[in-house]
């Protein structure tokens, strides 16, 4: 992989990609929404697709030369009713926000109600934060999960719909470890009448590939973004029934959007392909074995994982009882220094603020598409511990540094 034709017209562009290119090759990439996409899907992001209006949808276009962006958009729908066994499928959303916005736009008025998990707990900016167009548009209460256990609290999810009486709840998250109990939010929302926005963003793999609860055909949208641990073209996805299919297309495009990024839409069909092979199975269980032996190392070393472990593809870690005067951004800043990339994370019960918070979120994705197994999770564990055990120490962090080079070695990506 080169960027020699970039280089010809631009060579600082040029200096920029090969650097990210190798930035990646030489790092762990453990930020929980990243992934590495297949060359294929790249290869179809960076397609003349990029070149083509086609506002409307497969058949009903408002311009001609439509006939390759309807093929490819039809395959992408075709394919993600497949993996999600979904009704109806709309893949046009930019990205994860903007296929909430899709769910909202098509389905609330201004200052309609929304109950959804606060940010802090692991919820979403897109899921009504005051910064967000969502806060500034609707009434939005927030739930948390218990502070004890770390879990969603779902009675009190329940006792507060009854109070608050929201017009959507919005389930599925950015920074929760366990596996979300879709059914019993459809419970509260059938019992106070409201609708129910399942957003599967940070477990769209998990759930294609059978290692987690699908809230397909349970809730009454199901949104995600498409790049994730499903490793597909970037951007966002839209899943619901027939009986909203119109309202959620006419909300996406004219409502919210003009044209599609057909690029992108290329790179989401070649990534669900990839995603309907057998494989991708193993893939999405080994991505959860995976973090789960990433969490028990780091509570080996003393770590403090909220809700005590993971179902899913992350870890949540607070640093307080085991580092209480190292922060979230302390320990990211020295791990990208040894290259490893994570992010410092709010957690339950935050006493510090949103842009140096408490914990680190640690994901395994990544990892897992360049092939790496338990072993190697164990590894990371270790080095992590060493690393946020001894921030300042030049020594621990050459070695560390030196033992992550061998790792991205040992495990290639785009060779
Ligand atoms: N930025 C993503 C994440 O890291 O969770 C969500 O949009």
């Amino acid at each position: 992989m080169n960027y020699e034709t970039v280089r010809e017209t631009d060579p600082a562009v040029a200096d920029a990609l090969d650097g990210e290119l190798q930035r990646q090759r030489d790092t762990l990439a453990m930020i929980a929404s990243e992934n590495h996409v297949s060359p294929a899907v790249l290869e179809a992001q960076g397609s003349a697709l990029t070149n083509k209006y086609a506002e409307g949808y497969p058949g009903k276009r408002y311009y001609a030369g439509c006939e390759y962006a309807d093929e490819v958009e039809q395959l992408a729908i075709d394919r993600a009713k497949e993996l999600w066994g979904a009704e109806h499928v709309n893949v046009q959303p930019h990205s994860g926000t903007q296929a909430n916005m899709g769910v909202y736009l098509a389905m609330l008025d201004a200052g309609d109600k929304i109950l959804s998990l606060d940010l802090n707990h692991g919820g979403h900016l897109s899921h009504g934060h005051p910064a967000n167009f969502t806060g500034q548009l609707y009434e939005v209460e927030q739930y948390v999960v218990d502070e004890e256990t770390g879990y969603i609290d779902y009675e009190g999810l329940h006792a507060q719909a009854e109070e608050f009486e929201p017009d959507i709840i919005v389930s599925g998250y950015s920074a929760y470890p366990r596996e979300v109990d879709f059914e019993r939010v459809q419970e509260t929302a059938d019992a106070v009448g409201a609708l129910h926005l399942a957003d599967i963003a940070h477990i769209t793999g998990l759930v294609a590939g059978g290692v987690h609860e699908s809230p397909v055909g349970v809730a009454d949208f199901v949104t995600g973004s498409t790049h994730k641990t499903i490793r597909a073209g970037r951007g966002g996805i839209i899943m619901t029934s027939e009986e909203y299919a119109d309202d959620i297309d006419k909300a996406v495009f004219p409502g919210g959007q003009g044209g599609p990024l057909m690029h992108n839409i290329a790179g989401k069909a070649v990534g669900f392909k990839e995603a309907l092979e057998p494989e991708f199975d193993d893939y999405a269980a080994q991505v959860v074995e995976n973090a789960k032996v990433l969490g028990e190392t780091l509570e080996g070393h003393g770590f403090e994982l909220v809700s005590g472990g993971t179902d899913t593809h992350l870890v949540l870690v607070d640093l307080r009882p085991s580092h209480p005067d190292t922060t979230g951004g302390d320990a990211e800043e020295a791990l990208e220094e040894v290259g490893l990339v994570l992010n410092a994370n709010t957690v339950p019960g935050e006493t510090r603020s949103p842009f140096n918070p408490s914990g680190i979120r640690a994901g395994t994705p990544a990892l897992t598409t360049r092939g790496m197994g338990t072993e190697e999770m164990e590894q990371v564990g270790d080095l992590i511990a060493r690393v946020v055990d001894a921030p300042d120490d030049a020594d621990v962090k050459a070695e560390a540094a030196a033992e992550i080079d061998e790792l991205t070695d040992a495990f290639p990506l785009y060779e």
